[in-house]
């Protein structure tokens, strides 16, 4: 059970990650209307607004909220109840988060902010934008204390005892997020703000992007390992199954630690003024950062096998039938384990230093990331929805919700389907993303685009009507569900009585490496922008 102190603190987070979900989400649909040329936006309202809108509050948002709601329930039900100092300081960190979110969103919906997710330079927003982009993060360090502090303590409770894999995975997590977060607070804070505020005239644009993507790739696995831990821990238990390898499952966190942060050159392969030894250097661990996925897989097909055969079914695949199909917390989670298929395999492919020439900067790119985040990541979540929402609230998912939930997810699935295979076949073939519509002048190649733009437009709308239906489900599950106890499904490892090896949790060791990894990867380039810079540029509002 999570402790009743700890419901509400988990709840809130959640809550307003929904709602996050909710308007970013129907920001979404409205892009692939605009971009289709199917509406004109109202109230003055631009293209790019709205998507700078939809990316701030789906990617940064709606991500961090969810997440650290699911690890607070998480911890204290795996370690026990936060103590009240560290219950506070999440609650400082949930306001600090959500002010820091509506101040973002009021200054991108005055257009004074419309410069994207990604807040690239030169394009220059309005300072307080960035001062609440800085609001978010430390919201979240507060919040990473409360859940680090939980684990110390229970460590220090019971020294010598395996910790619980959940709360292992979230501190993993929170390491991996601590260490990306530096350099966009270093971007941020040393670049950005003194920028927009006019104390410096000239931004080193070429730094600022690099210590955005020295952030922004170990943010996708910040998004993905919750997902990650939601497979690991919480679907063995929902197949009737056991978890493959509890240290199998610590060192796959483990090296995404290590892999995630030193590869942030593979998203500015086209970047000038960085030299191709670096990027070569950084396409290499990116490749080491497939690893711990490829883990994943071969640990999830082993539960599903195990549970098969414990089961009685036989044959090679005839355990893929004693899958419990129909069940809404399995799959959700499964049909994001299978979009993660192709879409590993189209990172591999943006990975590529060559293939990257042809798929950089079109929509190939936004198709992949619906495909990992818009896909894998959140039906997960919405799996998880579905059962720790009524665990929560002491009421139960029961069979017709369960059947409705099923559907949600199949509409999801089929919308995401539709718009994000429209996305990658035309990006292929030229078609820009960060673009509201390109005919480039009429040239034939741009004149496919067309039917691919009413695919999105109509994949657009069935994810809509999903996500109407998911919150619909939520305030039912919340609010009318009969009242009862929903399980919070935690599985246990068939190596669980075995000891861990002590250094899978020697955190300097992990951590250490890590950063030497970095300071490899990273210290002689970054000299290289600072004491050898391209001209620095004023700041630029197109819009
Ligand atoms: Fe990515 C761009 C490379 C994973 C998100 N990525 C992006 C952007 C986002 C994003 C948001 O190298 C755009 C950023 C922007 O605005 O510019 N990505 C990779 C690689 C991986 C990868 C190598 N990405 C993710 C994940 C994301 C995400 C995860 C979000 C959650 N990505 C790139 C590159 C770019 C990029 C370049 C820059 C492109 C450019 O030029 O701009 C890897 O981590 C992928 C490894 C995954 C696998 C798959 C393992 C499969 C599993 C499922 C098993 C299934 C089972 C079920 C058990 C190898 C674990 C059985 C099912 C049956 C059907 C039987």
């Amino acid at each position: 059970m999570v402790n009743e102190n700890d419901v509400k603190l988990s709840l809130y987070h959640i809550y307003a990650a929904f709602v996050a979900l909710f308007i970013g989400g129907s920001l979404g649909l409205l892009q692939t209307l605009v971009r289709s040329e199917s509406i004109t936006l109202p109230f003055k309202l631009n293209y790019y607004q709205i998507l700078t809108a939809h990316g701030v509050l789906l990617a940064l948002v709606f991500t961090t909220l969810f997440i650290f709601g699911f690890m607070y329930a998480g911890i204290s039900r795996t370690t026990g109840e936060f103590t009240s100092h560290r219950r506070k300081a999440a609650w400082i960190g949930y306001f600090l988060m959500t002010i820091g979110t509506v101040l973002g969103v009021v200054m991108i919906l005055m257009n004074k902010a419309t410069v994207l997710y990604t807040f690239y330079a030169p394009l220059q927003a309005s300072p307080l934008f960035y001062i609440a982009l800085a609001l978010l993060i430390v919201g979240t360090y507060f919040a990473s204390y409360a859940v680090i502090a939980q684990y110390n303590g229970w460590r220090k409770a019971n020294p010598g005892q395996k910790t619980p894999l959940f709360a292992f995975m979230a501190v993993a997590t929170i390491v991996l997020w601590l260490i990306a977060t530096l350099g966009v607070v270093a971007a941020v804070l040393f670049q950005f703000i003194p920028w927009s505020l006019g104390w410096s005239e000239e931004i080193n644009v070429t730094l600022s992007r690099t210590l955005f993507w020295y952030f922004g790739h170990p943010l996708v696995y910040f998004w993905l390992l919750p997902a990650y831990m939601a497979w690991y821990v919480v679907v063995p238990k929902v197949i009737g199954g056991k978890i493959f390898s509890d240290s199998l499952a610590r060192l796959a966190f483990l090296l995404f630690i290590l892999f995630s942060i030193p590869v942030g050159f593979h998203h500015q392969l086209t970047e000038p003024g960085i030299s191709e030894a670096w990027k070569f250097l950084q396409v290499i661990l990116t490749f080491a950062v497939i690893l711990p996925s490829l883990m994943t897989a071969f640990s999830m097909f082993a539960s599903f096998e195990l549970a098969g055969r414990e089961k009685g079914y036989k044959g090679v695949f005839g355990w893929f039938k004693g899958l419990p199909w129909s069940d809404v917390r399995f799959l959700s989670a499964f049909i994001g384990m299978a979009f993660f298929i192709p879409a590993g395999a189209g990172g591999i492919i943006n990975a590529s230093h060559q293939m990257n020439q042809v798929i950089h900067n079109t929509i190939w790119v936004t198709g992949h990331f619906h495909i990992t985040i818009g896909a894998t990541v959140i039906l997960t979540f919405f799996g998880i929805a579905y059962w720790l929402i009524p665990h929560l609230k002491g009421r139960v998912l029961t069979k017709r919700m369960n059947s409705l939930a099923n559907f949600q997810i199949v509409l999801w699935t089929i919308g995401m389907f539709i718009m994000s295979a429209a996305m990658h076949f035309s990006g292929l073939s030229g078609n820009p993303r960060r673009t509201q519509n390109s005919d480039y002048n009429g040239h034939e190649v741009a004149s496919q685009w067309g039917s691919y733009e009413t695919a999105m437009a109509v994949g657009g709308t069935l994810l809509l009507f999903s996500i109407f239906m998911f919150i619909i489900l939520i305030i039912r599950l919340a609010k009318t569900e009969p009242l009862g106890q929903e399980e919070f499904p935690i599985g246990v490892a068939l190596d669980e009585n075995t000891k861990s090896p002590k250094l899978l949790e020697n955190w300097k060791l992990w951590i250490g490496i890590a950063i030497a990894l970095i300071l490899i990867a990273y210290t002689i380039p970054v000299f290289d922008i600072i004491q050898n810079p391209a001209p620095g540029s004023p700041g630029y509002k197109f819009w």
